[in-house]
């Protein structure tokens, strides 16, 4: 039987079992014949195919936007490698993340991507909609969706105990209280479908995973056209570092109005603007070209992570005075009079850090109502790292992911590698500067 036909008979039979109503479970492909008990094939088979994820509720902003470039670097692949399928990336809501506490600024859940990024141009890499477009679009029966397969993907504890890591892709028992999906029913199961009641799956399966995102592929059967990865953050990528990652790191544009709210402050406090700066971008990232050429404004920007690293990563954070310390002499070295500070910090740590800088300018981003009712927390990172992405010279914190996406914001932009990757000392005894993770073309 010709491999079309077969996987094509695979599904028909799988829908028609489930019992779906919907007439586009049940239809032919282009040419077939084909008449079912339950269903009468009239209509050319739907070829689209949908994958959904999630990530470890307590991971931060930054590192899920890390778990998108892995994704979308997978979706590219399915795309050239496995092109019978019309593969599509469903972009899971922001919300409920442990650090977007502030109060009164409206619900910090079920954001769409529109609202941080700029959806058309992760387009201009791989098919994506946002989950609210995808709910208009996939079957439902009586406003329920009801997804084919969840994946629930673990660590192989093994591997970590002994530190012996090889590639692992084994339907597994699920790890004891670490799964956040119930059976209910025959086909059914609930769970947290990104705090959506109406959706639900089909079937529910722990996977122990070990690899890249690539080895997910076999788990794509034919007969599932919605599969959910959940715990997608275990999945590592598949070209870290590469061109493909750099591809879809560079689709992730912001919100066009988060750039204005930046290049705005940027004019009016740090008298910065990209003709002088040199720091001029074409609209559409894929005209970028690679550079290293950027100027950047006459400031130094700071990431200055505070809160939780003040605990989990004390050692390799300084004290205020400290940080103070080590600003001035870079200050001196570069001649240079502003800084810039984007901060998680409590205020009497702002303005601790301001009364060692007495002799310098020292501002940061203070978003108005509007842009807090707006663009909430999410959003005001974002302007902070804007900000910071267009500095003369960049200071971050050791191992923060909200440092890194800067930190490749500015290997885009085209400034000398020796103006990004830096890092404020803490107490270690040799203070090492870390990894540069530079961009390629
Ligand atoms: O983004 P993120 O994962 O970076 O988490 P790390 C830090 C969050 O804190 C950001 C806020 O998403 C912001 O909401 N934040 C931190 C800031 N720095 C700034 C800043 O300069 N400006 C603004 N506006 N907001 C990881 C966490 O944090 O650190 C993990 O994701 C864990 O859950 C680990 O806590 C220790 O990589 O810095």
């Amino acid at each position: 039987m010709p491999r079309n036909l077969f996987i094509f008979c695979l599904l028909l039979i799988a829908n028609c079992i489930s019992g779906s109503e919907d007439s586009e479970f049940c239809v032919k492909p282009d040419g077939v014949e084909v008449e079912s008990k339950k269903c009468l094939a009239t209509s050319n088979f739907s070829k689209k195919r949908y994958i959904l994820y999630d990530v470890n509720p307590p991971e931060g902003f930054n590192l899920r936007r890390d778990v998108y470039v892995r994704v979308a670097v997978f979706v590219k692949k399915l795309l050239e490698e496995n092109g019978e399928f019309d593969w599509n990336l469903v972009l899971p809501p922001w919300g409920n993340l442990y650090h977007w506490r502030s109060k009164n600024i409206g619900s910090q859940v079920g954001l769409p991507w529109g609202l941080f990024f700029d959806v058309s141009s992760l387009r201009k890499y791989i098919p994506v909609l946002e989950m609210y477009d995808f709910m208009k679009e996939y079957p439902s029966i009586g406003g329920e969706i009801s997804l084919d397969i969840v994946y629930v993907l673990q660590n192989d504890e093994e591997m970590f105990k002994t530190g012996k890591f090889k590639d692992k892709n084994e339907i597994a028992d699920c790890a004891k209280g670490k799964v956040r999906y119930e059976k209910i029913g025959k086909n059914k199961f609930t769970g947290n479908f990104w705090g959506y009641l109406n959706i639900t799956a089909r079937d529910v399966k722990c996977l122990t995973f070990q690899g890249t995102t690539s080895g997910l592929t076999k788990n794509l059967q034919p007969i599932f056209r919605s599969v959910v990865f959940d715990h997608m953050e275990i999945a590592l990528h598949d070209f870290y570092g590469s061109k493909d990652y750099w591809t879809a790191r560079r689709s992730m544009r912001y919100n066009q109005e988060l750039y204005e709210i930046a290049n705005e402050f940027r004019k009016n406090k740090l008298n910065s603007a990209d003709l002088s700066d040199k720091t001029e971008r074409p609209t559409d990232w894929k005209k970028e070209k690679g550079r290293r050429s950027a100027l950047g404004g006459s400031y130094l920007a700071l990431h200055l992570r505070r809160r939780d690293f003040l605990i989990g990563r004390s050692e390799s954070v300084p004290t205020i005075e400290n940080a103070a310390l080590q600003l001035k002499k870079k200050l001196e070295e570069l001649k240079l009079k502003t800084i810039f500070v984007a901060t998680d910090a409590e205020n009497e740590e702002y303005e601790e850090l301001k009364k060692y800088l007495e002799d310098y300018i020292i501002t940061k981003f203070i978003p108005s109502e509007y842009v807090r009712n707006k663009f909430k927390d999410g959003g005001i990172a974002i302007i902070d790292q804007i900000i910071c992405s267009y500095a003369r010279y960049f200071i971050g914190t050791h191992e923060s992911t909200f440092t890194f996406r800067i930190q490749e914001d500015r290997e885009i932009i085209g400034f000398p590698s020796n103006t990004t990757f830096n890092r404020l000392c803490g107490k270690e005894k040799k203070c090492s500067q870390g990894g540069k993770w530079e961009i390629v073309w």
